[in-house]
């Protein structure tokens, strides 16, 4: 990285999510409320921050609604699912703070209502389409996966959702289509994240992501409506959001307003952040660890409270390599992260 990359983005390499947790800490340890703080529950700890930033009340999400989906038959029985109080309250949503309590306390007051996703580029039908157009066209199942944060803690998720290849047939790609490029909302006004570049720990915004038409037209790939039987909560990137079980959960962008299709590699948020840390690809592998930390093994967030930290070894393809490992034949893993 050359000096003038460094100064132009000084913390690109403190900024990614574990140098923050542990920044958010000293901070908090250096302001005398370390113990009480990470002695509170999550929630909590968000109003303590709250309170420091001099924060008003936020409004609160409307609840979710249940959706109409066909239930997953097909989950391996090993997978027990991750509580839905976690799966909701233990979030990466930077667009809404730093802190895994963070986007749960301050996102409920985004605007989903009307939302639309703008369909467009290398494509035979460019089209707008409203959630219940989607909802109509697109007929929900549930899927049960495994999820892997480059953080090296990991989620087993019920998602509701439809398979994104079957967007893509209705969009009818050119023969000049390589890639898929995601966009979330980009709303300051809603998103505070977006505004202050402390608060969105240093990322360019709107948060963008990509993969290969390949990787999006692969069965896994899933647009998630919902979670746990009902509509996506904020937090989680309501109303519509990526799933791709096998890659790091940074690829899973949340809130998409736009969808294109392209010749040429994407840009994604993480990667343009930190290039030799996060890759285009992202695939969950035990044997390319990330720079700073180990990949071989991650931390289950599970029932359990702090003092019952569970770890388990972290799968290739995060265990969906049976499905996925022919895309990548022949590329080099280590390279091409
Ligand atoms: N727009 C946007 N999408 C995002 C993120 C983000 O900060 N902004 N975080 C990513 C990361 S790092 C993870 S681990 C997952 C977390 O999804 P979850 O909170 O639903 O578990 O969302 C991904 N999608
Ligand atoms: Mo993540």
């Amino acid at each position: 990285m050359s000096d003038s990359h460094r100064q132009r983005k000084p913390s690109a390499a403190d900024v990614t999510p574990e140098g923050i947790f542990h920044q958010r800490r000293a901070v908090m340890k250096a302001l005398g409320i370390a113990a009480c703080a990470l002695s509170l529950p999550l929630s909590a700890q968000a109003d303590v921050l709250d309170w420091l930033t001099g924060g008003k009340k936020k409004p609160t999400a409307p609840p979710p609604t249940p959706l109409t989906f066909t239930p997953e038959t097909n989950a391996p029985a090993a997978l027990t699912l991750t509580p839905e109080d976690k799966v909701t309250g233990y979030n990466n949503f930077y667009e809404f703070g730093l802190d895994k309590a963070d986007p749960a306390a301050n996102a409920g007051g985004l605007r989903t209502e009307g939302w639309k996703i703008q369909i467009e580029g290398e494509i035979a039908k460019p089209v707008t389409l409203d959630i219940d157009d989607i909802i109509k066209r697109f007929p929900l199942e549930e899927r049960i996966y495994r999820f892997r944060c480059v953080e090296a803690w990991s989620m087993v998720i019920p998602w509701v959702g439809f398979p994104l290849a079957k967007l893509i047939q209705f969009v009818e790609p050119t023969s000049a289509a390589r890639y898929v490029a995601f966009q979330t909302l980009h709303d300051p006004e809603q998103m505070p994240g977006q505004k202050d570049r402390f608060l969105g720990g240093g990322l360019d915004y709107p948060y963008v992501e990509g993969l290969t038409l390949e990787e999006a037209l692969h069965p896994l790939t899933l647009l998630a409506l919902g979670v746990y039987g009902k509509t996506l909560p904020p937090q989680n990137g309501a109303p519509i959001r990526l799933v791709t079980p096998w890659k790091y959960g940074f690829k899973n962008i949340k809130s998409i307003v736009k969808i294109r299709f392209t010749r040429e590699r994407p840009p994604s948020t993480w990667n343009l952040a930190a290039p030799d840390e996060y890759g285009f690809y992202a695939n969950v592998n035990p044997d390319v660890d990330h720079p700073r930390w180990s990949q071989a093994s991650e931390r289950v967030i599970g029932a359990g409270g702090l003092l019952n930290v569970q770890r388990q070894p972290t799968l290739l393809f995060n265990g969906y390599a049976e499905q996925v490992a022919h895309l990548y034949r022949g590329l080099n893993l280590r390279d091409n992260f």
